[in-house]
C-alpha cells in the first residue's frame, strides 16, 4: 500500500506504462494480421500518445511568505538534500515557475522577461517559441548549482511609474493597491514574467508538473494566470499561515482562484502550514494540539468548508525531518498526511480518467476488428460451399462459375461510384463543422468581445458582453451536434442499404456528445467573470489588459475547439475506414476465388487440398478472433480502475 505521494506516483506511472507497452503490442499484432486500418491505427496512436504523455498538474496557490515553495522543496525535492526552490521571509518567488521534464530539452531553467507583457502574444504564444527566453542550463548533480540557478526567479528590476502601469503593475485607477515607490520614483518589477524549469526528477519525467506561483497582491499578477493555467491545474494546494490565520487577501486569493468550480472541490486542498510556530516550550502537546484544532475549524468556517478538509502541517519541519532522516519530527509535522491526500486525491482521480478513455476506445476498437474477422469467416465459409459444390463436377461446370464470379467481380467495381457519392456528402458535412470550429471563425468572435470590452463605461456590461460571446460559443457546438447527427442518420441510411446491396455488415459509430465541451465553456466563462467581479472589472479600461485577456481566453478556447474537432475527425475516418475495410476485404475475397477456380482448373485434383486449405483458415481465423479479446480484455477492464494491481503475461504467441 502506497503512502507517499511520491509512490502514489510512481505506481500511476508504471501503470500506464504497462497500459503504453500493451498497447503497442496490441497494434504490432493487429498490424501482422493485416487488421490494422488507418482510423485503427490512429486511434490506437492518440491512446498510446495520451497514456504516455499524460500530464498531471498541482498549483500551490497563497499569498507571499504562506510557505508554497517550501512545501514544493519538502515534498517533492527532499532527495536533494537541501532547499532547492528560494523560500525566506517576505516576497522570494517573483514570477509564476513551473517545474516539467521534457525530454527534448536539456536539464534547463528558461525565463520569460517581463517585457514581454508589452506585446500582444499570450503566454500559452510564448511557450511555441523557446529562443525568446533566457535559458540557463542546470546541473542536477549538483544540488548546490541548482538551488542556486533557481534563485533567478526571484528577481526584480526597476521600472518608472509610465512603465510599471504599461507592465500591468500599475493602476492610476486604483492608487490603494500599488506598490509603494522608492525615493527616485521607481518601482518594483519583477524581471521575469514566467519560468519554465526542466529537470529530469523521477516524478517530473512521469508527467508531473508543479505550479509554484508569486504571492499573488491584486495588482500584478497575469490574468492568464487566474484564468487559464490555475484552472487547467489537475489540483490546487492552498496555504495559509497558521501564524497569521485566515487575512483578508488569503481570503481574497482563496476568492479569486479556488470557488470557480465547487463541482470539483475534491481537486483542491486546504493547508494550514507553519503549525510548529504554535509548538511552545511552554504548553502541553495536548494543549497544542487543541491549538491546532481550533484554528483549523476557525480556518475551515471562514472559507466555508467542512474541517476535516483542512490538513495542518509544517512544511519547514517537515524538509528538516527528510533531509535529516528524523522520523519523529516527520511524523510531528504532519506532512505524510498530506501527502497522502494528494495522493489519493489526484492520482485516484487522474487514473479513473484515463483508464475510462482507455476502455472506452479499446471497446469500440475491439468491436470495429471484430467485425472484419467475421467478414473474413463469412467469406470463407461462403467460399467453402462454393468449392465444395464443384466436387464431382466437370471443366465446363468450373469455367462456368469462373465467368459468373468474374462477372459479379465487374459489377461490384461498377458499384464504386454509389460509394463516392456517399463519400462526397459526407466530407461536405464535415466541411462545415470544420468552419464552424475552425480559428477563422473563433478570431471574429475574439475581435467582437475585444471591442465590446473596450467600449468606455461598459463596467455593468462586462457579464452580457461575455453572455453573448459564450452564448454563440455554445451554438455552435450546438449546431455541430445536429450536423454530425445528420451525418449519422445519413451514413446509417447508405450502410443499411450497402448492407443489403453487397452484404456487407457496415455499423455507423454514433456520433460524438459535444456536451462535455459545452461544459468547458461554461467553465471558462465562469473563471473569466469570477475574475473581473473580484474587483478587477476597472483594468479593463486599458486597452493592454483587455487584450491580454481576450487573447488568453482565445488560447483556450482554441484547445476546447481543437479536442472537439479531433473527436469527429476520428469518428468519420473510423466510419469511412470501415468502409474501405470492407471493400478491401470484398476485392481480396473476388480474387482469391477466382485465383482457387484457377488452380483447380489447370491441376485435376487440386479441389480437395484447396478444401482442406480453406477449412484450415477457417481454424486460423478462430484463434485470431480469441487472441483479439485476450489482447484487449486488461485494456477494456480499465474502466473505473481502483488501485494498481501489477499483471503477468506481457507475451505475445
Ligand atoms: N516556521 C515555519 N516557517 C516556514 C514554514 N514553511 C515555510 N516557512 C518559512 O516562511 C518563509 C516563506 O516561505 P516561502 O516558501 O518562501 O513562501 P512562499 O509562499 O513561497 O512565498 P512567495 O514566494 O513570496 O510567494 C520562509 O522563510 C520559510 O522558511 C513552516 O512550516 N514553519
Ligand atoms: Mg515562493
Amino acid at each position: 500500500m502506497a503512502t507517499t505521494f511520491n509512490e502514489q506516483f510512481d505506481e500511476l506511472g508504471s501503470w500506464r506504462r504497462e497500459f503504453a507497452l500493451r498497447l503497442k503490442l496490441l497494434g504490432e499484432w493487429m498490424k501482422d494480421h493485416e487488421l490494422l486500418d488507418a482510423a485503427v491505427e490512429e486511434r490506437l496512436r492518440r491512446l498510446e500518445t495520451q497514456v504516455r504523455s499524460d500530464k498531471v498538474m498541482v498549483a500551490f496557490v497563497a499569498e507571499f511568505s504562506r510557505g508554497k515553495s517550501e512545501m514544493i522543496n519538502a515534498v517533492f525535492f527532499a532527495g536533494y538534500g537541501r532547499r532547492i526552490m528560494p523560500a525566506s521571509a517576505g516576497r522570494t518567488t517573483m514570477c509564476p515557475t513551473e517545474m516539467g521534464y521534457d525530454p527534448e530539452v536539456p536539464p534547463c531553467l528558461r525565463l520569460l522577461p517581463i517585457e514581454t507583457r508589452l506585446e500582444p502574444q499570450a503566454l500559452m504564444e510564448w511557450r511555441q517559441a523557446p529562443e525568446k527566453w533566457v535559458r540557463i542550463d542546470l546541473d542536477v548533480n549538483n544540488p548546490h548549482q541548482l538551488a542556486a540557478s533557481l534563485e533567478k526567479v526571484s528577481e526584480v528590476r526597476k521600472v518608472t511609474q509610465e512603465e510599471a502601469r504599461a507592465l500591468g503593475f500599475w493602476h492610476p485607477d486604483n492608487p490603494q493597491d500599488n506598490p509603494v515607490l522608492d525615493d527616485k520614483g521607481m518601482v518594483e518589477v519583477p524581471k521575469w514574467r514566467h519560468a519554465l524549469i526542466n529537470i529530469a526528477h523521477p516524478l517530473l519525467k512521469q508527467g508531473l508538473v508543479i505550479l509554484d506561483t508569486p504571492g499573488l497582491n491584486a495588482i500584478g499578477a497575469e490574468p492568464e494566470l487566474t484564468v487559464s493555467l490555475i484552472p487547467q491545474a489537475q489540483a490546487v494546494v492552498f496555504i495559509l499561515g497558521a501564524d497569521t490565520g485566515v487575512t483578508k487577501s488569503d481570503l481574497s486569493i482563496w476568492r479569486e482562484h479556488l470557488i470557480t468550480d465547487p463541482a470539483n472541490s475534491d481537486a483542491r486542498l486546504v493547508v494550514l502550514n507553519k503549525i510548529d510556530t504554535l509548538w511552545d516550550a511552554l504548553s502541553t502537546p495536548q494543549q497544542q494540539q487543541q491549538q491546532i484544532e481550533r484554528q483549523k475549524a476557525d480556518t475551515a468556517s471562514i472559507l466555508g468548508i467542512p474541517p476535516s478538509q483542512v490538513i495542518a502541517v509544517s512544511a519547514q519541519k517537515g524538509l528538516v525531518a527528510k533531509v535529516t532522516k528524523d522520523a519523529s519530527l516527520l511524523e510531528q509535522s504532519c506532512l505524510p498526511v498530506l501527502e497522502n491526500a494528494l495522493g489519493r486525491g489526484i492520482m485516484g482521480k487522474r487514473q479513473r480518467i484515463l483508464g475510462n478513455a482507455m476502455a472506452q476506445g479499446i471497446a469500440e476498437l475491439r468491436a470495429e476488428t471484430g467485425r472484419v474477422i467475421n467478414i473474413r469467416k463469412r467469406d470463407l465459409a461462403e467460399q467453402l460451399i462454393e468449392l465444395k459444390g464443384l466436387q464431382g463436377k466437370n471443366s465446363t461446370v468450373i469455367k462456368h462459375m469462373r465467368a459468373r464470379i468474374a462477372e459479379e467481380q465487374a459489377e461490384f467495381d461498377r458499384g464504386g461510384a454509389k460509394i463516392h457519392a456517399v463519400r462526397s456528402v459526407h466530407l461536405r458535412l464535415l466541411r462545415d463543422v470544420f468552419e464552424l470550429l475552425g480559428p477563422k471563425r473563433l478570431k471574429a468572435e475574439m475581435k467582437q468581445l475585444s471591442e465590446a470590452l473596450l467600449q468606455k463605461g461598459l463596467k455593468l456590461g462586462v457579464k452580457k458582453a461575455y453572455g453573448q460571446t459564450f452564448e454563440q460559443l455554445r451554438a455552435n457546438l450546438t449546431q455541430v451536434q445536429s450536423l454530425s447527427a445528420e451525418i449519422f442518420s445519413m451514413l446509417g441510411g447508405t450502410f443499411k442499404q450497402l448492407n443489403s446491396e453487397y452484404s456487407f455488415s457496415l455499423q455507423a459509430p454514433p456520433e460524438p456528445q459535444m456536451g462535455r465541451f459545452i461544459t468547458d465553456l461554461d467553465a471558462i466563462e465562469a473563471s473569466h467573470l469570477q475574475y473581473l467581479s473580484l474587483g478587477n472589472a476597472f483594468k479593463l479600461a486599458q486597452p493592454e489588459f483587455a487584450d491580454r485577456l481576450v487573447r488568453a481566453l482565445a488560447t483556450r478556447l482554441r484547445t476546447v475547439n481543437e479536442s472537439a474537432l479531433a473527436e469527429i475527425e476520428l469518428w468519420s475516418k473510423a466510419a469511412a475506414a470501415q468502409l474501405d475495410a470492407q471493400m478491401r476485404e470484398r476485392r481480396k475475397n473476388f480474387s482469391r476465388r477466382i485465383e482457387a477456380i484457377d488452380r483447380i482448373h489447370q491441376a485435376a485434383g487440386g479441389l480437395e487440398e484447396r478444401i482442406t486449405e480453406f477449412e484450415q483458415q477457417e481454424v486460423v481465423l478462430d484463434q485470431l478472433e480469441l487472441k483479439l479479446v485476450e489482447l484487449t480484455s486488461y485494456l477494456v477492464a480499465a474502466r473505473d480502475a481502483g488501485d494498481y494491481e501489477p499483471t503477468v503475461d506481457l507475451q505475445i504467441a
